[in-house]
This record gives structure tokens, sequence and C-alpha cells, in this order.
């Protein structure tokens, strides 16, 4: 705009009309042009058409938190009595979310291992009206064959969601896969830099025309500008922090394997990468490594007390390591017996590999380990 390389945010919240016509051909949609910020804006325009580009999509959508993208989709594709299959592991939110749907809108889910294409055609119900799946999922890192997903989805003429928020773009594309809607938390790797909270969605423009015109319009929850513009900035830098942030993670994760004090280790292309034949969905593992320690959630919970350089704290994608556990912290809204049979013992703890050197962050996670 005007030769701006950086795109400006358009800090408004409304837009002039001419005419008390023209006003009235807007709302009416027969002439193009903004009339409000919540349903639309030319800074939060930029940033839909690419993560649109990015995800190979039509279209893309903004919204002002992950949360807000997920329930937007979920939302718009079900109705009372509906079913939605998912992955045998969520975002603690996002399992809330479902919760909350079932109690009160009646709409049930149920999870699948995803592992065999018998392990997902027996859940599917006549009522089921999509599938949602994260790969890898949050914080077990175990992964879903999407190409396999997606064919069984088209048999039944199911729409599959993809929470895309581990991998980014750069790493892996579920529309090229076969897969229909994608979704992501912004605020980690898409952002990068731990100062937003946003969320995006892509898919066909029908999709999105309908949710942009009825969950996130009536519900509200598009992003600001300035939200929108730091993601732009955030996304220039992706490919390079994304292979920062694999580097760190591949080296964290084979010193972790050697560490007397680790039971097990859980890395995409380490550990479950090959078994299940994706090799070719992710172009490397990511930047999330989740751990067993020998001991209890005391221990885990020590050990995160004895680090001085790896921050504690939620989130990931961040230019900073990040250590959880999500047993207590993310996962916590899960029922203990559900979550267990997610594979979210309270020995499992969650580390974002940042932009640090690598030895850095080793030598801190090492002495800790050492210390527990
Ligand atoms: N999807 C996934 C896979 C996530 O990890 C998160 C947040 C969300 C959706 C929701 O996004 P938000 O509304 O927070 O932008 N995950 C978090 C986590 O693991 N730690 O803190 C937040």
């Amino acid at each position: 705009m005007l030769g701006s390389l950086t795109p400006p945010i358009f800090q408004t919240s409304t837009y002039t009309f001419t005419t008390a016509e023209q006003g009235e051909r807007r709302f009416a949609g027969e002439e193009e042009g903004y009339i409000y910020s919540r349903l639309g804006n030319p800074t939060v325009r930029i940033l839909e058409e690419r993560i649109a580009a990015l995800e190979k999509g039509e279209r893309g959508l903004a919204f002002s938190s992950g949360m807000a993208a997920v329930s937007a989709v979920l939302i718009a594709l079900t109705k009372a009595n509906d079913h939605i299959l998912c992955s045998s592991g969520l975002y603690g939110c996002t399992y809330g979310l479902l919760s909350m749907m079932k109690e009160k809108y009646q709409i049930s889910h149920d999870f699948s291992v995803m592992d065999t294409e018998k392990s997902i055609r027996e859940k599917i119900k006549p009522e089921t009206t999509c599938i949602y799946v994260e790969t890898p999922i949050n914080p077990t890192i175990r992964l879903i064959n999407l190409e396999v997903v997606a064919k069984i989805a088209k048999e039944f003429n199911i729409p599959v969601v993809v929470d895309n928020t581990f991998s980014t773009p750069y790493l892996q594309r579920p529309i090229e896969l076969g897969c229909d809607i994608v979704i992501h938390s912004a605020t980690k790797y898409i952002g990068g830099h731990g100062d937003v909270i946003a969320g995006l969605v892509v898919g066909k423009n029908d999709f999105l025309n309908h949710v942009a015109m009825t969950t996130q319009k009536d519900i509200g929850g598009g992003i600001s500008p300035f939200d929108a513009w730091l993601l732009l900035r955030g996304m220039k830098t992706l490919p390079i922090r994304m292979d920062r942030h694999c580097d760190n993670a591949e080296k964290i994760a084979e010193k972790l394997e050697q560490h007397p004090k680790v039971t097990a280790v859980y890395y995409p292309s380490r550990s479950n990468r090959t078994e299940q034949g994706i090799d070719q969905q992710m172009k490397r593992g990511g930047g999330v490594i989740s751990f067993e320690i020998d001991g209890s959630k005391k221990d885990a919970q020590s050990l995160l007390n004895q680090l001085a350089f790896i921050k504690i704290a939620v989130s990931l994608g961040d230019a900073e390591t990040l250590i959880e556990h999500p047993a207590t912290m993310t996962h916590a809204v899960i029922p203990e017996e559900k979550r267990v049979e997610m594979g979210i013992t309270e020995q499992l703890i969650r580390l974002s590999a940042g932009l640090e050197a690598w030895e850095d962050i080793w030598k801190d996670l090492n002495q800790a380990l050492n210390k527990m």
C-alpha cells in the first residue's frame, strides 16, 4: 500500500460510507468494501490471504485466539445430536469445549487412536459430521496419518479438520493430503515471539464464507488489526525459525534418550515417525518434545524447579525454551482416567525448544535431571 514494504495497521473500528445508499449496498452485499472491523479489516485481510497461500487453501480467517478459531469451526460444523470423531488426544481447552458442547447441546464425541483404518471406521456413526485431529498431538506427540483419515472421511462425506499448530505449514500441509480445514493457534509458531494470542482457519471458500458470516461475525472472535500485524511480522521468519526449533529439538531429544532418569522420549523423527508409514507427512519433527521421567509428580515438579535458563511456562513455539507439566497445567481439565488413557501421565513433561544455542538448553536440563 503506497509502496509500503510492511503492511500498515488499519487501526479503525469502523469505515465511513459516502452516502446512506452506499451503506445499504454494502450491508446487502451488493458492493465490495469494508463496513466494520469485526466483519473485515485490510490488515487482517492480508494476514488471511497469506495463511491461505501457505496452507494451500482457498480462504483464510483470523481469530482473537486459537480457541476462538476452534469453537467457530466446530460450532459451524455441528448441530444438536451430531457427533464428532477426535484423535485420542487434544489440547485441554479443546477437550473442555467438546465437553461443554456435549453437556449443553447434546453434540457427542468419541476418541480414536486412528492407527489403523479399522480404528477410524468403527467409530464413525451416521450422525458424525466432523473428524477433528491434532497431529502431532499435544502433548503426547503421537502422530496421525492424515492421508488415511482423509481417504476414509471422503467415503463417508465427512469433513476433516486438522489442528496444525505443532507443525505449521512449513512442516506439514493437511489440505495437500486431502483434509478439508486447517486450524492454528497462531499464538505459537506463526506469531513465534510470545507476544500475541491469535487463531487462524484455512479451507474452502464455501465453508469459510459461511463461518465468516455466522460463527465469526455473530460470536465475534475476530482478531485485532495490531495482532494481525504481529502475525504478519512473525510469518516472515517462519521457515528459518522452524528449522532452528527442529535442529534444537532433535539434539535435545537425542540427549534425553541417553539420560538414565528419562524412561521415554516422544519426538516425531525418532520414536514414532516411520512406524505408521508417514515419513512424508512432516518435513521435520517440529520443536516440541515430550518425555517421561523415572519418578513421581513431585519429581517432575522438582525437575522444573531446578531449571535456571529454561522457563516454566505453558504455550510453545516461542523464541525462549518453555517447559511445562501437562497433567497439572495444560491438560489438567481432562479427568484423570481419560488423561492417562491419552498417555498424559504425571511423569510426562513437555518441552518447547526455543531458538537459543542447544548446548545452553541441554546444559540446564541435564543439571536439573541429575539433581532430581
Ligand atoms: N490448539 C492447540 C494444539 C493448542 O496447543 C492450543 C493452545 C490451542 C489450540 C488454543 O490456542 P490459543 O487459544 O491458546 O491461542 N495450547 C496451549 C498450550 O499447549 N499451552 O498453552 C496454550
